[in-house]
């Protein structure tokens, strides 16, 4: 019986050590940025995955959350290089955001690529997604999981915007990356770029007209009907949203671990981008939403994005170059795949209920 108990005293100090071993070496707080803020869908995401990361490693990983984008001093473009650097940890951020440092990201800004949720869907969770993870890691961050900002819709204080000439002059803040200022130009528009944080007093005082951003990610969060009165749905592009960890700070947790910010991530993400679509399936909530706070909204048909899609084709081609022919094309051909073969003229079926 002694005997037994020698061996149970050993064998808990041995499992002691190793769990201290394993918590040994991490911070006692991991800083995660986010660029807007906690009300959104992403300040919501993130929140989510800390807290399931602190319940699954019994508070081994401690996440913080720093909003509005607090971590960085300066540019909001400058979200990937405080990963890569380690001064942030992790970031649930905007493809839009990094695509200074990580120039492949531009794909997802090429005007019009992607039409509908299925094109996005196919680009993601095939093997284009997984090279863009495969990139992201070559330039120092590990990618955990894909949510949604969406399609960004344009909104001004000036008037409808239903023709390429209806920008005309308009002054439109846009993010700090330069494929959007090119855009913008080509529609004849007088593009300003500035962070999201100074945006808002910006089109408070007036200062700019008008701005693009999601509708259920930004518009309603932020109450944009209180500065502009006009909104066109025009879907010219969709944000996704990556979760990441920085490269030196994932070399520093246990196999298991990993496992479980992984899982966590995944999770965290669904939820995330299924809050992003919320509203948005059925065709006219979204606009219904906007038009009962006062907004003027005007839904482009398809005739009338081809007049915009034209005028954006030369910054499509030009920009083909700089993100690499090759991705462009596989976006591409994801895209026409997931529409499916042309369409037949269409014969009635008979639902079932
Ligand atoms: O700044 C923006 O427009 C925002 C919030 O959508 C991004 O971070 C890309």
């Amino acid at each position: 019986m002694k005997r037994w108990w020698g061996f149970i005293t050993v064998a808990l100090f041995v499992l002691g050590l190793a769990a201290s071993a394993s918590a040994a070496g991490y911070k006692s707080e991991y800083k995660m940025s986010v660029v807007v803020g906690p009300m959104t869908s992403w300040g919501q995401g993130a929140q989510k995955f800390a807290d399931l990361v602190k319940q699954r490693t019994a508070g081994r990983i401690n996440i913080k959350i720093y909003y509005s984008g607090q971590l960085y001093a300066g540019k909001q473009t400058n979200e990937f290089m405080l990963i890569k650097q380690g001064v942030a940890d992790f970031a649930l951020g905007s493809t839009i955001n990094w695509s200074t440092t990580v120039k492949e990201l531009n794909l997802f800004s090429l005007p019009f690529l992607i039409p509908d949720y299925q094109a996005l869907d196919a680009i993601e969770n095939g093997p284009l997604g997984g090279k863009i993870f495969q990139i992201l890691a070559e330039k120092g961050a590990v990618a955990l999981g894909w949510g949604e900002n969406g399609f960004r819709e344009l909104t001004n204080s000036k008037r409808a915007v239903k023709r390429p000439e209806d920008l005309d002059g308009l002054k439109i803040r846009v993010v700090g990356s330069p494929i959007f200022i090119d855009t913008f130009r080509a529609l004849g528009a007088n593009p300003v770029s500035m962070n999201w944080g100074e945006a808002l007093t910006a089109f408070q005082s007036g200062l700019v007209d008008g701005q693009e951003n999601p509708v259920t990610g930004i518009l309603i969060p932020y109450k944009l009907w209180t500065v502009h009165k006009y909104c066109t749905f025009w879907h010219y592009v969709i944000d996704p949203l990556i979760l990441l960890a920085g490269n030196e700070t994932w070399k520093t947790f246990d196999k298991q671990d990993q496992d479980i910010l992984r899982q966590a991530a995944r999770e965290a993400t669904a939820w995330q981008k299924d809050a992003a679509r919320r509203g948005l399936h059925k065709s006219m909530t979204a606009v219904n939403e906007l038009r009962k706070h006062g907004m003027d909204v005007t839904v482009l048909t398809a005739d009338q994005i081809a007049l915009f899609k034209a005028k954006t084709k030369p910054v499509y081609t030009r920009w083909t170059g700089e993100i690499g022919a090759d991705l462009v094309k596989a976006a591409e051909d994801a895209v026409a795949k997931a529409a499916g073969p042309a369409k037949k003229p269409a014969r009635k079926r008979i639902q079932k209920p």
